[in-house]
């Protein structure tokens, strides 16, 4: 179950979730979402995550925003991350 991270190429926050992950070598898809809040995939990301920025990590069901509690969930689940088949 891999990680997906939803964020703008330029975003300092998002630079400093893939930093993280890159540090952990964990493996993660990031997609590029758009800038309008009023896009499906964005208004899906606000109502699961609750947050309405990026960076959002989607985990299976877990879905997290706030760069600071995304860093805290990649620390505490590094081994699970790591170990995507
Ligand atoms: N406190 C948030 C801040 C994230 C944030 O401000 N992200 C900006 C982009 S750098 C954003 O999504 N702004 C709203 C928007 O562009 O729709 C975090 O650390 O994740």
């Amino acid at each position: 179950m891999g990680l997906i991270l939803y964020q703008y190429e330029f975003c300092p926050f998002c630079a400093k979730v893939r930093a993280k992950l890159e540090e952990l070598n964990i493996p993660y898809e990031a997609i590029n979402v758009e800038r309008d809040p009023n896009d499906p995939l964005r208004k899906e990301m606000r109502e699961r995550s609750g947050v309405a920025t990026v960076p959002v990590i989607k985990h299976g069901d877990v879905w997290l925003g706030e760069s600071a509690d995304i860093i805290a969930y990649v620390e505490k689940h590094k081994e699970e991350l790591k170990n995507v088949g």
